[in-house]
């Protein structure tokens, strides 16, 4: 048996019941493969595969807090250090009642290969609850913040391992999350990312995700000598990453036609009202039903659906496997041009294969929504050296980031002879600089 398949068939005994775990193992071993053919035995002593699969450190702690009623409530929070092989631990919380261990391995694993990617010097983190936000209060929000962060601040700093948002955790989240970390550590440092503008927070970094997936879709486009001015877009999801794709998408001239939320979507055919959307998401909190109110002349449904509407650029911004095979054939039958992840993994094995099969180009997110954790290292950057740069100096160097991103996947695609397969050019482009860090430091 192959080493490769080896070490897969063991991550799925040692692992059981971890299926979004095996799923995005499986992703990145399938396209190593040829990286690690190359020097087999070696790899095979050295235990590479074995290492990069398994975390550093999970630590699991209970979080007890008291909700409006003075009843106590009771959540799990965890935290995987995954990889530190390139810099401290680096990545978003997530709380969400699907939150278990096997998705933030999941999340972990990725972001070790995302975060090499942006060329930054930041290691493979994640972390989260099964808390669920919706329907709390500020009072509570606030409360169950400060009690995990009184057990989380045992394990994370400035030079150890920083985490920043996800779903459900926003601004206001990190804000109390980072409140209670100066309270009980006595350090004010940065020891999170997405911190409000005054108190070390980069300007871009609430933009930086949605924008760097535009940016790096843009890219693509340019590259295969097409333009989003004038295309029309499909997005999923209705959060931080959705709606700073849609801005931006709506800035280079596309019209972005659909958003979804976790009851339903809308379809508006005369391209999403921007401002609605905001007011409604992000100072309301409220649902997408909202949004007819503002536009009689849209559609809202129940459920998913966003796939159906043709399009020729899919942004994929929810969360994970929101895109079936079912959905791949139906942007493929539509006549879609290209699909870029702005959520982590959204897409299934099989719909991603089908898509590459029938000449949709595909960027994984990985790659193309790594300008949220870029952001985030140059927030890590300002707050080390106490200067704050300007929204043109960050939002620059996050298109340098992305535009590299995009060159380097490309190339590596391009090395082992897979012309535009983004998917094994952003997993070995990803890998290669991991693995070299993880050699030249030994057995660790
Ligand atoms: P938000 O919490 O701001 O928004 C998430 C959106 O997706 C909401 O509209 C939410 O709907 C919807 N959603 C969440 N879970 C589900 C579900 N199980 N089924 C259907 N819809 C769902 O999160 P973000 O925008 O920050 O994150 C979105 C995705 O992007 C995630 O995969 C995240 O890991 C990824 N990402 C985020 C980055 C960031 O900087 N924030 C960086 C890189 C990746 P509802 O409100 O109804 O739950
Ligand atoms: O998935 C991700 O890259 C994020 N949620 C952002 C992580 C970060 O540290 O900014």
């Amino acid at each position: 048996m192959s080493y490769v398949d080896e070490v897969l068939a063991k991550v799925i005994e040692k692992n059981p019941s971890e299926p979004e775990f095996h799923q995005a193992v499986t992703e990145v071993f399938e396209t190593i493969r040829p990286v690690i053919e190359e020097r087999e035995d070696f790899f095979r002593r050295e235990a590479i595969l074995e290492r990069i699969t398994e975390p550093e450190r999970i630590i699991r702690f209970r979080v007890p807090w008291v909700d409006d009623k003075g009843n106590v409530q009771v959540n799990m929070g965890i935290r995987v250090q995954f990889n530190s092989a390139i810099g401290p631990y680096k990545g978003g919380l997530r709380f969400h009642p699907s939150v278990n261990q096997c998705i933030i391995k999941f999340l972990g694993f990725e972001q070790v290969f995302k975060n090499s990617l942006t060329g930054l010097p930041i290691g493979g983190g994640k972390g989260g609850s099964d808390f669920d936000p919706k329907g709390k209060s500020d009072r509570e929000i606030m409360a169950f913040c400060q009690s995990f962060m009184t057990e989380l601040c045992k394990h994370i700093g400035a030079d150890t391992d920083v985490p920043a948002g996800d779903i459900g955790v926003g601004g206001r989240e990190i804000g109390y999350l980072f409140g209670q970390y100066k309270r009980i550590r006595g350090l004010y440092e940065g020891v999170l990312t997405g911190k409000g503008l005054t108190y070390g927070g980069s300007l871009a970094r609430t933009e930086a995700t949605g924008y760097g997936l535009v940016y790096i879709t843009q890219e693509l486009l340019k590259d295969k000598g097409m333009d989003l001015a004038g295309k029309t877009v499909c997005v999923s999801g209705a959060g931080n990453v959705a709606i700073y794709a849609i801005e931006k998408a709506q800035q280079f001239g596309a019209k972005v036609v659909t958003c979804s939320d976790s009851n339903g979507w809308v379809y508006d055919p005369e391209g999403i009202d921007l401002e609605a959307l905001k007011e409604i998401k992000e100072v309301n909190r409220a649902r997408l039903t909202e949004y007819k109110k503002y536009r009689p002349n849209s559609e809202y449904h129940e459920g998913r659906g966003v796939w159906q509407i043709k399009c020729d650029v899919a942004l994929p911004c929810a969360t994970q496997n929101e895109l079936f095979i079912d959905d791949a054939k139906q942007l493929a039958a539509n006549g879609c041009i290209a699909v870029c992840e702005g959520a982590n993994m959204p897409t299934t094995l099989d719909a991603t294969k089908y898509l590459q099969d029938n000449g949709i180009y595909f960027i994984p997110g990985k790659a193309s929504n790594a300008g949220g954790v870029a952001t985030s290292a140059l927030e890590m950057s300002q707050n080390s050296e106490r200067l704050s740069w300007t929204f043109e100096e960050v939002d620059g160097k996050l298109q340098g980031i992305m535009t590299n991103i995009y060159k380097n996947i490309s190339a590596a695609a391009s090395r082992y002879g897979k012309e535009n397969d983004f998917v094994t050019g952003a997993n070995i482009a990803g890998f290669e600089k991991v693995l070299n860090a993880m050699l030249a430091q030994g057995i660790c």
